[in-house]
């Protein structure tokens, strides 16, 4: 089974080496693909320099401009298509998303068509984040049920796991791939193709490296997000 792991990036120097690294080794034996947007900090450089150690098993797309990691990740996973990978994951470089429970997204994936780690399962734990941020989080979560019913606790973690034919039924032009809304219209699309979604728990660490990319914006420009799917949902 081929396998691919897309990793977006933006100044992720700190931590790309040591996930790629710690990836590979898995006995699973996944192919790791980093789309970075030109980082400041020299990630795509790093990035380039594993590419080169790992032929065939490490890639890289390199983006001219900081872009938003949607649409960093939709780019990698049109490419892993492309290339013929049967299960593609999406996970951040950041090592908020432990790598030791790829398995048990493996697992999962046997029975679903996509499966997305979850932080608010009873199993699920978030470490180290702001009372605010993890407030937010659950009613951001709990605001985006409410309107778009899929029937997931997470909408808004970049951890999951896909198989091929699940993103085969994906329209990638429909989305707006700007911020954290990319997340929840995957996931709104493929429910709504009639596709299984399963949820594992995961922990999730907030970055001890580097700073969060996220910004109030595109809390907003998400907010907003999920009343444009519920309209596109209506429509038709
Ligand atoms: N390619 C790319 N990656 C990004 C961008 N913004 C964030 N990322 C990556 O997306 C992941 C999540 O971003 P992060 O800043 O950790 O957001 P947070 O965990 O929600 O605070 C990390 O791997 C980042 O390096 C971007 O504009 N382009
Ligand atoms: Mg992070």
């Amino acid at each position: 089974m081929k396998i691919l792991i897309v990793i977006p990036t933006y100044n992720e120097a700190d931590n790309i080496e040591r996930l790629v690294r710690t990836l590979l080794e898995l006995e699973a034996a996944p192919d790791v693909l980093v789309v970075d947007d030109s980082s400041p900090d020299g990630t795509g450089d790093i990035a380039d320099a594993l590419a080169a150690e790992f032929p065939g098993r490490v890639s890289v797309i390199h983006r001219e401009a900081k872009d938003g990691r949607g649409g960093a990740v939709l780019a990698g996973l049109a490419l892993g298509l492309a290339d013929g990978y049967e299960i593609l994951f999406e996970m951040d470089a950041d090592f908020s998303h432990d790598p030791a429970e790829i398995p048990a997204f493996l697992d999962s994936i046997k029975r679903y068509y996509f499966v997305i780690g979850s932080r608010y399962l009873p199993e699920s734990e978030i470490i180290d984040w702001p009372a605010t941020r993890t407030f937010f989080s659950r009613w951001a979560n709990r605001y985006a049920r409410l309107f778009l019913r899929i029937p997931i606790t997470d909408y808004t973690n970049g951890y999951r796991c896909y198989r091929r034919d699940a993103l085969e039924k994906l329209n990638f032009e429909a989305i707006n791939s700007k911020g954290y809304i990319v997340l929840s219209d995957i996931a709104w699309q493929l429910h709504r193709a009639g596709l299984s979604v399963g949820e594992v728990p995961t922990v999730f660490v907030n970055r001890s490296r580097g700073e969060s990319n996220l910004s109030l914006r595109e809390v907003f420009s998400a907010f907003i997000g999920v009343l444009k799917l519920w309209f596109r949902g209506l429509a038709g």
